[in-house]
């Protein structure tokens, strides 16, 4: 007789954590030897609806380089965790965390890029990281190859990913650091949120601000290609190296729904969506998925392939697939209104609420996409980002009442919950910036997202003293009880 039976609950070594990156934490932008990112030389913004990344040019960078402040440009400074990790760290134990997922600043180990041989001074600070710290307090860290921060020499050398010999400079980094860490890091991500490279600079490292818009799509894919190779290489680079650990993809996942039951937005949702869900298409069935083809001949976009690509591709599929989720978006055959969103924009969904940011908060929609790569993939899922940038108070006795960041997240962790009853296989939830950190679209301070509160402004005044938010007993209370205990 088949009796079915159902998790009821996450399972026992579900991985709770966070997740930051080098370049919105650490600062020390110019110790110990480390080179300067595509990060570090994109101004703040003065308009939030306006990314200042997409304005990278050559003699913007140039203007950057010959300045040695960090005033205009934040993420340089971060929050000091370069001098703060202990301090970090220990509160993330006192969370509870079971894993700390955070960048390896590619530039830290190769500081323009090209270099044969790793600046050790480097490598040291994430073995104080990994070994000492993490270690000491048995966080597993899960550690992200690239988060938006590629060395900026390569950018005036070879225009980044543009160029395919960036693939080898960036498997010479990913080698040093498999075999450095070879037995301490369980789990690797390769590109942060690689579907973003569509969006320009930040991700490809390619300046191409003056081309057409088509010679930006042509280049973007291009770039877009060797980043798949290189992560592809990766794969198996770490199972050659280190054959217990996993590495999985990264995507920026935008759940769309259509904005009626009329077929034509059914049909023009579900175009939209293959489009987010290519990437991982890619690295997780290491192959091109077939509408792209159309897409590619419509758009007239022609991606130079070696000749063995697609094998390599085929044969390095990912071990698990991870994603960033903090919205979703509406999808009309006819132009919808549109809303901010983390760079892309979409359709209003009536039914959802916003964020300070006009971000749409839809914790249903986790659930709805939970079930759907699944479904698609058959891997591991992992959310490796989710959590609210707000603006927070810091009262005259020094606490933050969060209570807008804990109603989010305990709704986004009941429907991630209800996908694991589903069926779905999730190994953990980093929830992103346990520490205020400098955001990356808008470059501020002042859109936070942590348990920990940290005393910095825009201007990058403040004493950088920590203090634990609401939030923060309330994410030690839910780890705690493996995810039972929300209230
Ligand atoms: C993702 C990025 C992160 C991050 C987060 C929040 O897109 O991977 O680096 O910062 O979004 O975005 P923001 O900082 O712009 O609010």
């Amino acid at each position: 007789m088949y009796k079915p039976t159902y998790p009821k609950t996450f399972p026992k070594d579900f991985l709770w954590g966070g997740a930051t990156a080098a370049n919105q934490v650490e600062g020390a932008w110019n110790e110990a030897g480390k080179g300067l990112t595509t990060a570090e030389v994109v101004k703040k913004t003065t308009d939030r609806k306006h990314m200042s990344m997409d304005d990278v040019t050559i003699s913007s960078i140039q203007t950057a380089l010959d300045d040695q402040t960090d005033t205009m440009y934040p993420k340089r400074r971060g929050v000091d965790f370069y001098h703060h990790y202990k301090e970090d760290i220990k509160l993330f134990a006192e969370m509870g965390f079971k894993v700390y997922r955070f960048s390896i600043a590619w530039s830290r180990l190769f500081p323009k890029g090209d270099e044969l041989e790793p600046n050790s001074d480097g490598l040291a600070f994430y073995d104080r990281v990994v070994i000492d710290e993490l270690r000491r307090y048995h966080i597993q860290p899960l550690v992200t190859l690239s988060h938006y921060e590629m060395p900026i020499g390569l950018t005036l050398k070879q225009n980044g990913w543009a160029s395919r010999a960036t693939i080898a400079d960036f498997n010479r980094f990913t080698e040093v650091v498999f075999r450095h860490f070879k037995g301490r890091v369980p789990y690797y991500l390769t590109f942060n949120e690689i579907n973003t490279g569509t969006w320009g600079f930040h991700a490809t490292g390619a300046v191409d601000t003056e081309n057409s818009a088509h010679d930006q799509m042509q280049l973007r894919y291009q770039a877009l290609h060797h980043q798949f190779i290189a992560s592809a290489l990766a794969t198996k680079q770490l199972h050659a190296i280190d054959p217990d650990a996993k590495i999985g993809s990264m995507l920026a996942r935008m759940q769309t729904y259509p904005a009626t039951p009329n077929p034509a937005d059914v049909q023009a949702a579900q175009v939209e969506d293959d489009k987010n869900l290519f990437f991982t298409d890619v690295q997780a069935r290491g192959e091109y998925p077939e509408f792209m083809n159309r897409f590619f001949a419509e758009n007239d976009i022609q991606l130079q392939m070696a000749p063995d690509d697609q094998k390599i591709l085929a044969k390095y599929p990912v071990d698990f697939i991870s994603f960033s989720y903090y919205m979703t978006t509406v999808t009309q055959a006819d132009a919808p209104e549109q809303v901010n969103g983390n760079m892309a924009t979409g359709g209003r969904n009536p039914y959802l609420e916003e964020s300070d940011w006009g971000w749409q908060i839809d914790p249903v929609g986790l659930r709805v996409t939970l079930n759907e790569m699944w479904d698609r993939y058959r891997k591991p899922l992992f959310v490796v980002e989710n959590g609210l940038g707000a603006l927070d108070q810091l009262t005259t006795d020094q606490q933050v009442h969060d209570t807008y960041r804990i109603d989010y997240l305990r709704k986004h962790i009941a429907q991630m919950k209800a996908a694991v009853q589903d069926g779905v296989q999730l190994m953990g939830y980093t929830m992103w910036g346990p520490i205020d950190l400098i955001s990356f679209s808008t470059s501020e301070m002042s859109k936070r997202y942590g348990f920990i509160y940290v005393d910095q402004d825009d201007a990058g005044k403040g004493s950088l003293k920590r203090y634990k938010k609401d939030s923060f007993y309330w994410y030690q209370k839910v780890i705690k009880s493996n995810g039972e205990d929300l209230a």
